[in-house]
């Protein structure tokens, strides 16, 4: 089969992920059809010929419409921020392009359910970005869970925190706006920690939430020192339109009891992406900032060597880990890009949707929604009301 001609549209944080991983593909899993790094796409020509050369794409182009309709292209790559995957995914979908969409998948709900029937309308494949599935030690946790070894689950505890805008002072970036967001660490985060959880444990039932905004007024945003983005203490402020943290409680379909969290605010914790899962016959907890590792605890060891052990991730026995290093080499975040990078080759090559697809974002999209309408209502909101 030919290779898939990629044209990606960003070039900051995800965009350079993805290229990341376009480009080690071949090298580590050579037997799956290559993606070709065709074109990059952004509004600063400048900006994004340097990313070309920088990333190693073929040619660069300013206009997305014009990307989206050139004739060498198989795949489009919506790598920009929430408030433009929708009117992109569209399109691509009616030029008959596949497309990888990173998350959350839209705005909204009725947005993120257009993008999937348009998609399925032109047949083309799709598939939304929660490359977090794609950590060999999560691979690891659905495998045990499947196999029974867990027993039936009763608790999912999922938590994201982040601590990068405690200081009031950092500016009103992009991500703090709702018109280009859609949300705050709900969306950003939390859509992580739901779609781990679905992946899991299994579809949401109902939910009840809570949010907080804790810094209001920020400073427009400065100017960039050394790739970060600076606040200035004498700028003009604008209004922070989205939550700095939102919680939630949940009940699965499955029986389970869930808690979640996703917050901006954690002091200390920098990409605390976390799960513990309790079930009948053990607990599992995974924590992405020592990503290698599984906890296991199984109440079936004997009594006086119970406890949780660390398992390594990886060996060969392990998702995708003999692909890359020897036992016990450590892999990181950019693998899972590469991983899910894989399995949208994989499916592309096989004729068959990869997963996570749209309908993954659009179940995504529906239990923030209904987090939103708990909050807004002050009630436990099922998710079948969003239906
Ligand atoms: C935000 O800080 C962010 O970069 C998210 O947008 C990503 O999806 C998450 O992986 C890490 O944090």
């Amino acid at each position: 089969m030919n290779d898939v001609r990629v044209g990606m549209i960003g070039y900051k944080f995800m965009g350079k992920a993805h290229s990341n991983a376009y480009r080690a593909l071949p090298m580590f899993f050579p037997n799956v059809i290559r993606p070709e790094m065709k074109a990059i796409c952004g509004r600063d020509e400048r900006a994004v010929e340097k990313a070309r050369l920088q990333f190693g794409w073929e040619y660069a182009e300013t206009d997305w419409r014009k990307l989206v309709d050139r004739d060498d292209i198989d795949l489009i790559d919506i790598s920009a921020p929430s408030d433009v995957h929708k009117e992109i995914a569209i399109a691509a979908a009616a030029a008959g392009k596949h497309i990888f969409c990173e998350k959350p998948l839209a705005l909204n709900l009725a947005d993120s359910v257009e993008m999937l029937s348009a998609a399925e309308k032109a047949g083309v494949k799709h598939m939304v970005g929660f490359n977090y599935r794609f950590a060999p030690a999560v691979q690891l946790a659905k495998k045990l869970i499947a196999e029974g070894r867990i027993g039936e689950i009763y608790h999912y505890r999922g938590l994201f925190l982040q601590d990068w805008i405690v200081d009031p002072e950092f500016p009103l970036v992009w991500r703090l706006q709702k018109e280009i967001a859609g949300s705050g660490s709900h969306g950003d985060l939390g859509a992580h920690v739901i779609d781990m959880a679905r992946f899991l444990v299994g579809e949401f039932q109902e939910v009840i939430g809570m949010s907080e905004t804790f810094v209001k007024e920020r400073p427009l945003p400065g100017s960039m020192v050394g790739g970060e983005t600076v606040g200035d203490k004498n700028a003009p402020r604008g209004q922070v339109t989205v939550d700095d943290a939102t919680l939630f409680l949940a009940r699965f379909a499955g029986g389970a009891l869930g808690s979640i969290e996703a917050t901006r605010f954690a002091a200390g914790h920098r990409c605390t992406n976390s799960f513990e899962i309790n079930g009948s016959r053990g607990s599992l907890k995974f924590d992405f900032e020592r990503v290698n590792e599984l906890q296991v605890y199984f109440t079936d060891d004997a009594h006086d060597v119970q406890g949780f052990r660390r398992v390594l991730a990886t060996d060969s026995a392990h998702a995708y880990s003999g692909a890359w290093w020897p036992p016990g080499h450590s892999i990181g975040y950019e693998h899972t890009f590469t991983h899910e990078v894989y399995e949208l080759m994989l499916a592309i090559a096989e004729d068959r949707q990869p997963s996570p697809s749209f309908v993954d974002g659009v179940a995504c999209q529906a239990v923030l929604e209904a987090v939103d309408r708990s909050i807004e209502e002050r009630r436990w909101v099922a998710i079948s009301e969003l239906q």
